[in-house]
């Protein structure tokens, strides 16, 4: 019995330290979330779809936030319970048919439950046809802005041309000998209207650029020769900001664009203010 002091040390020492683990956790924990949600939490939503987007948000959180929680709890119950206290052996055993097979399906039923969860929005949210009557925008990324484009009173889009893309007289690459482009406008701000669904087709000059607004609950990347379309409603009026969400150069960080939501009349205003971007300037 010459070591029990020595155990009975050691086991104290253990005690302390766990204690201090489960103390940082908790205070890193809780101060992490106060804190985020104070800064870093999801902006209000302003889009139709992204209620369903934020429910599952939350859902998957609650989920994982409770597994997370009582894993660590059942750890540090185990270290605390079964810690060697002395001459005892653990016990050891090999194969447990009943325990492997609960530990496994019962996290395969959890995850596949989440996953069709994201399925289901997924589906709703990016595979539904946009409606017919949707506003249609062209967004193109460059390095380091965001343009937008709306068809003119002819209700067409003309054609573009990446070839006639000049930064500073033609950024879009509006092909001026097709007469639908005649009357296009192009805008460094994105106005959308408020309840009025909207099909975004997305293209990119020269990089990969991601449009990315956080309050629609919209991200999308931007691929160079391509045409992407994505659509959503938006339902609050105000302005938002586009993010780009890809590294796309050293002006990355600077690449910001303006939405501007409003109503269906002021909506109306602004465009008709516009000059069709091939016109000579006055
Ligand atoms: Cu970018």
């Amino acid at each position: 019995m010459a070591n029990a002091p020595q155990h009975s040390d050691a086991r104290g020492t253990g005690l302390a330290v766990a204690l201090l683990i489960v103390g940082l956790v908790v205070v890193g924990g809780v101060g992490a979330t106060l804190y985020a949600t104070g800064r870093w939490w999801l902006p209000p939503v302003a889009s139709a779809h992204g209620v369903a987007i934020d429910r599952l948000f939350y859902s998957t959180l609650v989920i994982t936030g409770v597994v997370f929680i009582g894993v660590h709890v059942l750890l540090a119950l185990f270290v605390w319970r079964f810690a060697a206290r002395g001459a005892g052996r653990a016990v050891y055993f090999h194969d447990h048919r009943r325990l492997e097979l609960t530990y496994t399906i019962i996290p395969a039923i959890a995850l596949a439950i989440m996953v069709a969860m994201s399925g289901i929005v997924w589906a709703r949210v990016r595979l539904g046809a946009p409606p017919a009557d949707a506003l249609v925008v062209d967004v193109r990324g460059e390095q380091f802005a965001w343009l937008a484009r709306y068809p003119g009173p002819d209700g067409r889009f003309g054609r573009v041309d990446p070839r006639r893309i000049d930064a500073r007289t033609n950024p879009m690459g509006l092909d001026p000998e097709d007469p639908a482009a005649r009357d296009d406008v192009v805008s460094r701000t994105l106005h959308l209207v408020v309840g009025r669904p909207v099909r975004v087709q997305l293209r990119s000059t020269g990089v990969l650029h991601s449009f990315f607004v956080p309050e629609f609950r919209v991200k999308q990347d931007t691929v160079p020769g391509m045409t992407i379309e994505i659509w959503f409603t938006p339902t609050r009026e105000g302005q938002f900001e586009i993010a780009c969400a890809e590294l796309c150069g050293i002006g990355h960080y600077a690449m910001r664009g303006q939405v501007v939501v409003q109503s269906p009349e002021a909506f109306a205003a602004w465009l008709a203010q516009q000059r069709p971007a091939l016109a000579p300037a006055p």
